[in-house]
C-alpha cells in the first residue's frame, strides 16, 4: 500500500508512523497557549521532530468540543509563519490541521503537503478540489456534527459498522472530486462525536477498517474519553495514550497522532520489536 503526499511518499507496511502536534492556538484542550507565537511553535516542531515524529500535524484552530471558530485571516495569521519555517528547518512531510479550503490552499503553498480534515463529513467539502488539484495527502476524519454540537448526545445504531459505511462512502466521494486512493488515509475521530463507549467500541474494533486498503490514522492522545475511563486531568493522562498507542500499533494502524512523541516512539518500537520476532502458528 502507498500514500502519496505531494513530493512525499511513504510505502507500507513499514513502522508506524508518528504525527507530532503543533497546536498553534491559544485555546487547544491540552497544550493551549503553550505554543501560540511562531517562535514557540517552530521549536516545538523542531523538538517533536528529534524525537522521533515522522510528520508534523500543525492547527490554528482548536476542534475541542465548544471551541470557537477563528477567521480564516486569523488562522492563516497564526499557522502560515510556522508552516515556512519548519518547512526549511526539517525534513518530515508537514499537514495542515484546518476545516477551511483556503488555508489548506495557503498552507499547501508555503511547504505542507498533507491537508488533515476534521470536517471529512461536510457534504459541502471545498477541500477536496484543493487537494485533488495539489496531489496532496488527505487525512479523511469521520466526525458526527461540528465542534460546536459533536457531544451533545452522540448516537449510533452500531458506531463501528457506521464509521466504516461513512469511509466507504467519503472515498467514492473523493474519487468522484478527482482525489486518487492513494492520498487518502482514514481516521475514526476519537472523541468527535462520541460518547466513552463509542470511543471503546471504535478502539476495540480498529482492525475491522483494515480491508478498506487505506492506511488508518488514531489520534487519542489525552483525550477526554481516557479522564473518563481513568479519572485523572489532562497531565496524567499518558499512560492511557500510550496503551492506546500500543493497541492501535497492534491492531495495524499506520500512523498515530500523538502530543508525546518521544515516548510514544518507545511504546510502539517494543511493540514492533516483539512483532518482528513472533512464531507463527
Ligand atoms: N484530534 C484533534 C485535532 N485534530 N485530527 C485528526 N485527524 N485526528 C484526531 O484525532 C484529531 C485531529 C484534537 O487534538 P488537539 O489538536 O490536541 O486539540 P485541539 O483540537 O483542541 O487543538
Amino acid at each position: 500500500m502507498i500514500w502519496d503526499c505531494g513530493r512525499h511518499r511513504f510505502h507500507f507496511p513499514r513502522p508506524v508512523l508518528l504525527m507530532g502536534i503543533v497546536n498553534v492556538t491559544p485555546d487547544s484542550f491540552s497544550d493551549g497557549g503553550r505554543y501560540f507565537s511562531t517562535d514557540a511553535a517552530v521549536r516545538h516542531g523542531q523538538e517533536l521532530v528529534a524525537e522521533g515524529a515522522d510528520l508534523l500535524d500543525i492547527g490554528g484552530e482548536s476542534t475541542r468540543p465548544g471551541a470557537a471558530p477563528v477567521a480564516e485571516a486569523e488562522e492563516m495569521r497564526r499557522v502560515l509563519p510556522v508552516i515556512e519555517r519548519l518547512a526549511r528547518e526539517v525534513a518530515v512531510p508537514l499537514s495542515i490541521d484546518t476545516q477551511k479550503a483556503a488555508v489548506a490552499r495557503a498552507a499547501l503553498a508555503t511547504g505542507a503537503t498533507i491537508v488533515n480534515d476534521v470536517a471529512a463529513n461536510r457534504d459541502d467539502n471545498e477541500l477536496w478540489p484543493v487537494v485533488a488539484a495539489t496531489g496532496a495527502g488527505y487525512v479523511c476524519m469521520h466526525m458526527l456534527g461540528t465542534p460546536q454540537t459533536m457531544q451533545r448526545e452522540p448516537r449510533y445504531g452500531d458506531v463501528v459498522a457506521e464509521v466504516r459505511a461513512f469511509f466507504r462512502d467519503r472515498l467514492d466521494r473523493l474519487a468522484a472530486a478527482g482525489v486518487r486512493p492513494e492520498q487518502v488515509v482514514l481516521d475514526p475521530g476519537i472523541g468527535f462525536g462520541k460518547t466513552l463507549e463509542h470511543n471503546l467500541e471504535l478502539l476495540a474494533n480498529l482492525a475491522s477498517f483494515k480491508n478498506l486498503m487505506r492506511p488508518m490514522l488514531l489520534g487519542a492522545s489525552r483525550k477526554s474519553f481516557l479522564g473518563a475511563l481513568l479519572g485523572v486531568e489532562i497531565e496524567a493522562r499518558l499512560p492511557g495514550s500510550l496503551a492506546c498507542a500500543a493497541w492501535a500499533a497492534q491492531a495495524g494502524v499506520e500512523l498515530i497522532r500523538t502530543h508525546d512523541v518521544a515516548a510514544t516512539r518507545q511504546t510502539v518500537w517494543v511493540i514492533e520489536a516483539l512483532n518482528a520476532r513472533r512464531k507463527s502458528g
